[in-house]
Formats: C-alpha cells, sequence, structure tokens
C-alpha cells in the first residue's frame, strides 16, 4: 500500500513540475516517508530506462523489498530529481503482465498459429539455426538489429560479429535524424542527446513545437523552469497551447506545416535590421551575402497569409532574440520529423542560432563534453560486402544513420533492390508496430523475413508477430553497459541489478554471450560476465566497479570551457571549417544551400490534420501498461477546438472512432476533449495509447493508436526522415458494434 501511496504522492510534486514547469520540489518525494529504527534500507546505483535521458538514480529496498526510485544528487542528466515516470519505474519490475518465459512460435494441428514456451537452450539454438540457413542463402548482411535503450549493446556487437552492420532504430528517421543533419551541415556537429542547449543561461528561448513540459526530458524541463524564474523571455509557436505556451510571452499558433516560413522571415527580420551578431557572423560564418540575397522577399507580410502570424509579432519576436543574443536559444527540438522538409526546417533553427550567434555561448548553445572510455578490446569485425548505406543505390545520400523505415520497406518489397535482401530482424526494445508508420508495410516485410526475433520485457505487439519472443529482465535487475554521455560535465554513470531477475527473464548481456557461443562468434564476447566486461572498460581510468557502484555517477577527465568565450577553440568540421549560412554539403548532393518554404497539402473539406505529442506519465508505448502510471493516465483524449466540435457535431467527453483521408479506421475510440488551447483546423492526441494486444491488460484497448491513421508519409529527401502530420481525421463508425467492441476491451 505504501509503494501505491508514493507513486501517487510523487506523481503530484512531479506533475508540478510538468504544469507548473517552476515547481521542481527539491527534495525527493519518497523521503517524507517515515523510515522505523528498525527497517533495514539498501540502495544500488541505477539509470533509468523508462524513456532515453538515462537519469542516475538510487533504486531503494526497505526490509528485503522494492521500495522506491530516487535521482542522483550528482547527476547532470535529472540534478537529483527523477519525473514522474522515472519515480514509477518500479511498476516496469512488479508489472504480472511481463514476459515470462522464451516462446516460439509453432503451427497447431488445424492449421492456426500460436506460441509454445520454450527453455533458453531451445529458443537460443532455434535462433542460431535459423541465422545459419539465412546466412547460407543471402549472406550475413541480410540480417538487420532494430534497436531503441541501453541495452543493446551486445545486441550491436553481435550484429557485427555476424557479418552485418545494418543497425537501425526508429530515434533516427522517426524522430531526431534531420535536426542531426542539418546541424552538422551548418556547424559541422548534431546536438547531441542530451541535447547542448544552456537553457538554464538562457535570456531568450525560442520553442518551435517543441513541447517541454510535456516531453519530460528531465534536465530540459528542469532548466527552462530556473530560466523562467530569472525572467527568461519564452516565444512558443505551437497550433496548439502546450504547457510550455501557458508560460510564454509570446505564444504563435501557428498555421501546422507553415514553420519554415516564419523562421525565413525572422532570419529576413534579423539581416534586414542589421540586428544580427556582427561580431559572430564576421568570425565564424561564410555566407552572409548569399542569405541575404535569398532571404529578401520572405517580409513578415509575405509570412503572415502563409503561417497566419501577425507581422507585427514577427518583428518584435525577432527583435525579442536580437536584444538578448547570443544568450538565445532557438530549441533544436527532438521529435522533428513532421512534414518531409524536416532536414531544411531543421537547417533554418541552426541558421537562426549563427545569426544569433548562440552556438559556443553563454544561454546558448554549449560546446558539450564527454569523458573517455575507451572500448572492450576485441577482435575486428570483418567487413561486410554492403551495408544500409547502399540500399535502393545509397538512396538517402546524407543520412548518417540508418533509416528504420527503409530497412523496412526494402523488406517489405524486394524488388526495390534485389541485390540487398534483409530477411531476418532482430528487434530489441522497440514496438515496432507502433513507432514505424504505414503498419501495413511492417506487416508485409514480416511476411517476407525467415526469421522474426523480438527482445522485449513486455508483450508489445511486435512480439506477435516474431517467431522467437526473448524475455529480457528489466533495468532494475540487470547490468548494462557504462552511460557514457555528453554534457556540461564528464560524466559516467553505472546500472547494477537491485532485485533478482522476476520469471525466467534475463539481461541481453547473458542472452546474447549464449547466442553468440551456438553461433561460433564467442571471441567477441570473452568475459566471463557483465561485472568482469565493466572492470575491464574501467580499468584504464583507475576506477573499480565498485567505486562506481557505490557513486553511481562519477566525473572522469579534465574539464574544458563551454564557451567560446572562456576559450574553447571555435572548431567546426564543415567543408568550410565555418558555420556554413549556406550548405556547400547541401548544394553538392543537389538540395537547396538555402532552405525554401514549400506548401504543403491542406486536409480536404470537413477534416483536420492529425497532430500527436506526448503525456507527461508515459514514454511512447512503452508504459501505458505500467501499473502505477497507468492509474495516472490510462487512456488519451483528442484535442479540439469548440469550432471543430460543433462542425463534427460532437461533444466534450463522447467517444469518437477516426477514419483518416486513405479509409483507413482506427481500432477503438478517444474521449474528445473540447478546448480553445488549438486551433480549428487541426486535432491533437499523446502517442503510445491504443494498444491491441490483450496480454497487457491495463493498457489494451484504451484510446487510439494514432499509428494506425498514418498512412500517407511525406518523405525528407535529405535523409529519408517519414514526416506523418500530413494526415487527416474524421470522425467514423466503428465498424464493429458498440456492444461487439465493448465485449472485446471490457471497458466503457
Ligand atoms: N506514430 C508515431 N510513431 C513514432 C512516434 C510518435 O510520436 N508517433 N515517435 C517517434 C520517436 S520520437 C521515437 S524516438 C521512436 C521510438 O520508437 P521505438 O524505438 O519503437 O521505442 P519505444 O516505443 O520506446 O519501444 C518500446 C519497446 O521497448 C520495450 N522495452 C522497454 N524497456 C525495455 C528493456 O529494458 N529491454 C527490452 N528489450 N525492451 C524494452 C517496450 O516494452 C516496447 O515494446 O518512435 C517514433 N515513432
Ligand atoms: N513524457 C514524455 N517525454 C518524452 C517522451 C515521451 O514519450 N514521454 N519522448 C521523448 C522523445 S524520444 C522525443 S523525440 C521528444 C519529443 O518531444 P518534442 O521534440 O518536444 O515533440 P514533437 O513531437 O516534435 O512536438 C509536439 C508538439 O508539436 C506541436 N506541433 C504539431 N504540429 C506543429 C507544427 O506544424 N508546427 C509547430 N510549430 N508545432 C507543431 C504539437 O502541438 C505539440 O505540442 O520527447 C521526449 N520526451
Ligand atoms: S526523464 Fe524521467 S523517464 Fe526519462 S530517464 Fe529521466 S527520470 Fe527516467
Ligand atoms: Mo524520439
Amino acid at each position: 500500500m505504501l509503494r501505491r501511496e508514493f507513486i501517487v504522492l510523487a506523481s503530484a510534486t512531479l506533475a508540478s513540475l510538468s504544469m507548473g514547469l517552476t515547481g521542481c520540489g527539491k527534495q525527493n518525494v519518497a523521503a517524507s516517508y517515515p523510515v522505523l529504527p528498525t527497517d533495514v534500507c539498501t540502495k544500488s546505483p541505477t539509470f533509468c530506462e523508462m524513456c532515453f535521458w538515462k537519469c542516475s538514480g538510487w533504486v531503494h529496498s526497505k526490509n528485503g523489498k522494492p521500495w522506491k526510485v530516487t535521482g542522483n544528487e550528482q547527476d547532470q542528466h535529472c540534478l537529483g530529481r527523477l519525473c514522474t515516470r522515472g519515480s514509477g519505474g518500479l511498476g516496469a519490475y512488479e508489472d504480472n503482465d511481463r514476459l515470462k518465459t522464451p516462446m516460439i512460435r509453432i503451427t497447431n494441428s488445424d492449421g492456426s498459429q500460436g506460441f509454445r514456451e520454450a527453455s533458453w537452450d531451445e529458443a537460443l539454438n532455434y535462433i542460431a539455426e535459423k541465422l545459419a540457413t539465412v546466412k547460407g542463402e543471402y549472406g550475413a548482411e541480410s540480417l538487420a538489429l532494430f534497436s531503441h535503450g541501453y541495452g543493446a549493446t551486445h545486441w550491436k556487437t553481435f550484429t557485427k560479429a555476424f557479418g552485418s552492420q545494418n543497425i537501425t532504430a526508429p530515434s533516427y528517421a522517426q524522430c531526431r535524424g534531420p535536426r542531426t543533419e542539418a546541424f552538422k551541415a551548418t556547424f559541422g556537429q548534431g546536438v547531441g542527446s542530451p541535447e547542448c542547449t544552456d537553457m538554464e543561461n538562457s535570456q531568450c528561448i525560442v520553442l518551435i513545437g517543441s513541447h517541454i513540459g510535456e516531453n519530460l526530458h528531465n534536465t530540459q524541463v528542469q532548466e527552462l523552469g530556473t530560466a523562467l524564474k530569472n525572467g527568461c523571455e519564452l516565444i512558443v509557436v505551437d497550433p496548439r497551447q502546450s504547457v510550455a505556451a501557458t508560460k510564454a510571452e509570446h505564444w504563435l499558433p501557428i498555421k501546422p506545416s507553415t514553420d519554415i516560413a516564419l523562421l525565413l522571415s525572422w532570419i529576413h527580420v534579423l539581416l534586414e535590421e542589421n540586428i544580427f551578431n556582427q561580431d559572430f557572423v564576421t568570425e565564424h560564418c561564410t555566407g552572409l551575402e548569399e542569405l541575404k540575397k535569398e532571404c529578401a522577399s520572405y517580409t513578415p507580410e509575405w509570412a503572415y497569409p502563409i503561417t497566419s502570424i501577425q507581422p507585427d509579432v514577427i518583428r518584435k519576436t525577432a527583435r525579442t532574440m536580437a536584444k538578448n543574443a547570443p544568450a538565445t536559444l532557438v530549441h533544436p527540438g527532438r521529435h522533428v520529423t513532421w512534414y518531409g522538409d524536416d532536414t531544411q526546417r531543421s537547417r533554418c533553427i541552426a541558421i537562426l542560432n549563427a545569426l544569433l550567434g548562440s552556438w559556443g555561448s553563454k544561454g546558448g548553445l554549449y560546446l558539450p563534453q564527454k569523458a573517455k572510455v575507451p572500448k572492450y578490446p576485441l577482435p575486428a569485425f570483418s567487413k561486410p560486402k554492403w551495408t544500409w548505406k547502399d540500399l535502393e543505390n545509397n538512396k538517402y545520400q546524407l543520412a548518417s544513420a540508418a533509416v528504420a523505415s527503409q530497412v523496412r520497406d526494402v523488406t517489405a518489397d524486394p524488388s526495390l533492390d534485389p541485390e540487398h535482401p534483409i530477411k531476418a530482424w532482430f528487434v530489441y526494445g522497440s514496438n515496432l508496430m507502433m513507432s514505424l508508420p504505414e503498419q501495413k508495410k511492417t506487416i508485409q516485410a514480416i511476411q517476407n523475413l525467415d526469421l522474426l526475433v523480438a527482445v522485449d520485457i513486455m508483450p508489445a505487439e511486435i512480439c506477435g508477430w516474431a517467431d522467437v519472443i526473448l524475455p529480457e529482465c528489466t533495468y532494475l535487475e540487470r547490468y548494462d553497459d557504462i552511460r557514457v554521455s555528453p554534457g556540461r560535465k564528464r560524466q559516467i554513470a553505472v546500472r547494477a541489478p537491485a532485485f533478482e531477475p522476476r520469471f525466467d527473464s534475463k539481461p541481453s548481456s547473458w542472452i546474447v554471450k549464449q547466442l553468440a557461443q551456438k553461433c561460433g562468434l564467442d571471441a567477441w564476447f570473452p568475459w566471463a560476465n557483465q561485472e568482469e566486461y565493466l572492470s575491464k572498460r574501467l580499468e584504464p581510468l583507475g576506477i573499480s566497479l565498485k567505486e562506481l557502484e557505490a557513486a553511481g555517477v562519477m566525473e572522469v577527465g579534465q574539464q574544458q570551457p563551454l564557451y567560446f568565450a572562456d576559450g574553447a577553440p571555435p572548431t567546426f568540421k564543415t567543408a568550410s571549417g565555418k558555420v556554413e549560412l549556406v550548405s556547400s554539403l547541401f548544394s553538392h548532393a543537389g538540395f537547396d544551400a538555402v532552405p525554401r518554404y514549400t506548401r504543403h497539402p491542406e486536409p480536404p473539406q470537413g477534416y483536420a490534420r492529425l497532430l500527436m505529442g506526448r503525456s507527461p506519465m508515459h514514454t511512447f508505448s512503452r508504459t501505458t501498461n505500467n501499473p502505477h502510471l497507468c492509474q495516472l493516465k490510462d487512456e488519451n483524449e483528442l484535442w479540439m477546438h469548440p469550432d471543430l466540435a460543433m462542425l463534427w457535431g460532437v461533444t466534450h467527453g463522447q467517444r469518437i472512432a477516426l477514419e483518416n483521408q486513405d479509409g483507413e479506421q482506427s481500432r477503438y475510440r478517444i474521449p474528445v476533449k473540447v478546448t480553445q488551447r488549438i486551433r480549428p483546423d487541426c486535432v491533437y492526441m499523446v502517442h503510445g495509447f491504443g494498444h491491441s494486444e490483450k496480454k497487457m491488460t491495463r493498457a489494451f484497448g484504451k484510446g487510439i493508436a494514432e499509428n494506425e491513421l498514418m498512412t500517407t508519409i511525406h518523405i525528407d529527401p535529405i535523409m529519408g526522415g517519414t514526416g506523418r502530420r500530413g494526415n487527416f481525421v474524421v470522425p467514423s463508425a466503428l465498424t464493429r458494434t458498440e456492444a461487439a467492441h465493448q465485449q472485446e476491451v471490457g471497458h466503457a
């Protein structure tokens, strides 16, 4: 009972973190619970896997029972505080719907298919045999790994040792890929993760869609709160009044899909009024004159009918940015695959930061530090005959990582690239049915596979399509690799098991080593166990695993300056060695060297554009069955302006099904939230709900998975990103009767 109360209370405080932004309670909520003198309390270090911010914390047990998870005070990812989801991490461990044993797909005597429980040995033998056949027939390169999360290290090593470098993740072409390529083209490097945004020192922050406060990346939420307390001016561009927009000086409810026009107009005003950072531009940038020429016509009066943002607002906000520069941050965002011209929108954001002199400046983008931790010494991997780069004749030439949707597409339709067959997938910690658009193509691809292995902790939808399901234990029950991420400090962190794995689940470090033995790849897995692996990696740093476990987080290496003003060397790894306002990389590759605005398709009469975002209580589809977090939010809702509700004839609280422009219907219903906080031409829901897997008993059938309605995709020609916000919806009659639906999902 106590644990339940702890979660609810923690969420109350942390809800204020997400809703109030300034209300970040310093103490850990759970600490207010009394510890009796007779209680025996222990703690072990972890870093959180509830999302990918990797906050370091402590897992506490009381009298031998799991008690709570709290933040590590020394950690720069969390500053001592975990978010709602991180505090709810015990729910991942406790969830009885978890995968319990390995399973192998079988065909029953009546021809129907099912799964049977298998021992680890059987399951891994099955995989090893299939892999050998696939390798013999199509080559080792025909194995692809999709992964997300910190446990993937050994799966990546296995894939490379096997002979394939087709390693991909939806967190590139479905998330931040466009930003990476745009910032690399402009500054010679990306902004990393966690992003090198110096928000705590910013005097002006501009959020383009980025909905920090609902997007709960911990330090960013805390730093935005600090900045606002210190008088930072906030400008939020969002068709919906996000939580951040409620705190903003200026909320610009832009017409969706027109951000490039606004950004170009801001660039125009900075240049036209000569209020850009002349020192920074003269010293570090190339291409000013060409940029001026290209942007000469993008007046606020030009942008107004496109974006619906008044010219005087565009001028005023541009001047606010200039006044506070270089302590102005035009936030690069993170999930930026929106409309298919996303690399160019991200380029506009990069150019603005260059004109303001924010790169390498206090309050803008600091120069990230990273600890140097040598890799475990391993034999070299053999060179594959081909890699993802070769797919469809190097179709996305500027993509710096494999495009998950392209790997899926060539699997689904081998005629796209007969020379490069993909016949086996390992899917680690990635629910592709929810995270890759065009679900039908994903199903088609799976039909063409000789082997699909899903490694997960939950019976996620992808598992239902697998040949073999491998149950990993949760992050609270395992060691993983050392956390080495960029930040203000050169920190490393460790995750150690707090509890024994429940059921017959195992850590990937164990699973992969066993599989490697069966595949004759032992040479790449020479350690006895994960502790030995970690100790060996730490050896050159002069740190023992014990020491790191005692501290959770440690600093290694010499701290370097974060800003040019403090002596950081201005090096830009672009072709010119300068910040490129006009991109030579893009023009060589045949793309616009200066971004241009293009019009996007509009919703047909009566339809609304479908927008999506994040719930502060959940991470994607991975936490919606969490027994604690689902109590805080168990269903998404459809945000809709009163005018649209009137047009559609629906009322607040009514449950409706949706149909998109391609006639695709949602599986379930979603309650309507009528609110003035959104434009009438779009609707909005958070991602992660609408699970169709019955084994996830709490999440099954609750809300709508917007992914089902994302059947029209606008692909970014520069790096293959899948723009998903060009889908339009209307209410629909659910094909099944209400009674059948009730019976299936068992709730109203
Ligand atoms: N429709 C739609 N698609 C999207 C998005 C969207 O908003 N809408 N967002 C995009 C973005 S920003 C991103 S980054 C990607 C993310 O998409 P994915 O990479 O697919 O990531 P998740 O949805 O987090 O994948 C979650 C899976 O990991 C499992 N899991 C959780 N913890 C563990 C663990 O410790 N070990 C193992 N083996 N498995 C674990 C969960 O049970 C779940 O099945 O999706 C993109 N796709
Ligand atoms: N709680 C929680 N936090 C998370 C995650 C999570 O699952 N849960 N996931 C993490 C991950 S991997 C990512 S990538 C980030 C994603 O988080 P962000 O990068 O912040 O989010 P986006 O999905 O790009 O943006 C959603 C916002 O864009 C607005 N929007 C929609 N269309 C437009 C448009 O045309 N123009 C403009 N200007 N705005 C528009 C929406 O109204 C919404 O407010 O969140 C991270 N943080
Ligand atoms: S932001 Fe929250 S969910 Fe993500 S790692 Fe940190 S505590 Fe965990
Ligand atoms: Mo993401």
